[in-house]
């Protein structure tokens, strides 16, 4: 039998252990609780961390070139957090239609800025008009987009293409003119971008016109895609078809490594001397140093210069958006010409005359890409 004073000493070791096990649950409750608000101040401080930081969306293209790993550099050396920038970026893998989701989904998180670098110049007015409508700017870098409504896009940073394929095919047509070879003996072939890029639209058309103008045989016209891969492909099967090819017109530098190793596979002799049998091998960009070195050893003969570099200048229309200014809707990069033959010192396009860079070692490691 418990005695009366044994049963109230039970009682209240009972009770004290109720209090004790209800004060670890009010703890942990409370822990549980503020780890759930800290998350939640995790989520609002995610918040603030983007309300703090301007957000862009980047869709880059592809990586098909070095002219593109280049670009891409630019552009995420110059949207640091570090200068208050948060940027997403997504490879579209040349797929327009990797493109457009990666825009959608821009337009979903609700980004500050898009900014796009089109595979091709059609098939953007659906997507741009759903970025006008949410807010978003949309800002083009490189190639260019044909939209029925300019004010789907804020501002555009490029090339000038046709004047790129302008002044190469103007190159050509002094180097003939000053070693005396009769326009009718150049039979070019132009290995062509990504049919539809405004690379390719322009330089396609500037040695066009030049070639009709001058009375050059163009030959053939065929899209490398800006690969090497697909520029040898491309040389090898030109080769099989035509015996008398003597210049080769490369879109990009990518595409003339390819077909120089096809020009050689096939014992054929690569260089500017092209009355004694060379080939000749005209490309663009001027990115990668050994497409430079390649000049230097008259492997690629001249290099109409493609500025890739578009990252400080994309950050300074977004920098004046958001000070409230409107920049120019249309910025051009200034691009140079490179030769290591001294035939041709400079040459005129319309009324602006443009110098020939005569390529050596220093200018080559004193390039800043
Ligand atoms: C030109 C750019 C082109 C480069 C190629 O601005 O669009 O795309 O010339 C690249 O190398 O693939
Ligand atoms: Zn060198």
């Amino acid at each position: 039998m418990i005695d009366k004073e044994e049963l109230l000493r039970r009682t209240a070791v009972k009770k004290s252990f109720a209090i004790v096990m209800f004060l670890i649950l009010c703890i942990l409750a409370i822990s549980c609780d503020s780890s759930f608000s800290s998350k939640e101040e995790t989520v609002n401080v995610e918040d603030e961390i983007s309300d703090e930081y301007i957000v862009v969306g980047f869709s880059q293209l592809g990586a098909e070139s070095d002219w593109r790993s280049a670009n891409t550099e630019s552009m995420k050396a110059a949207f640091t957090t570090a200068d208050g920038y948060k940027l997403i970026f997504e490879d579209g893998q040349q797929k327009q239609t990797n493109q457009i989701t990666a825009i959608r989904t821009f337009i979903q998180q609700e980004v500050d800025y898009i900014v796009l670098a089109p595979v091709t110049e059609t098939g953007w007015d659906t997507v741009l008009q759903e970025a006008k409508d949410a807010g978003i700017p949309v800002i083009i870098v490189d190639r260019m987009v044909d939209v029925s409504d300019e004010s789907l896009f804020t501002c555009w940073v490029g090339s000038d293409f046709e004047l790129e394929g302008r002044k190469m095919a103007e190159w050509l047509k002094q180097y003939t003119l000053k070693e005396k070879i009769d326009p009718s003996f150049i039979h070019i072939v132009n290995i062509q971008g990504t049919i539809g890029a405004s690379a390719q639209i322009g330089r396609t058309k500037g040695l066009a016109d030049a070639a009709r103008e001058n009375g050059w045989s163009l030959l053939a016209e065929v899209t490398g895609d800006f690969t090497q891969a697909k520029g040898k492909e491309v040389m090898e099967s030109l080769l099989k078809q035509y015996d008398d090819i003597n210049v080769v017109y490369c879109e990009n530098d990518n595409e003339a490594f390819g077909a120089i190793e096809a020009i050689e596979e096939a014992g054929r002799k690569i260089g500017s001397d092209i009355a004694s049998g060379e080939i000749m091998v005209l490309s663009f960009d001027g990115v990668k140093k050994e497409a430079m070195e390649y000049v230097l050893q008259d492997k690629i003969t001249c290099i109409a210069e493609c500025n890739p570099l578009h990252g400080p200048r994309v950050k300074a229309i977004i920098e004046a958006l958001e000070a409230g200014v409107t920049p120019d809707k249309y910025s051009y990069v200034d691009e140079e010409i490179y030769s290591a033959s001294e035939v041709v010192s400079s040459l005129k396009v319309g009324e602006t005359t443009y110098d020939v860079i005569i390529l050596t070692h220093d200018i080559i490691d004193q390039r800043s890409y």
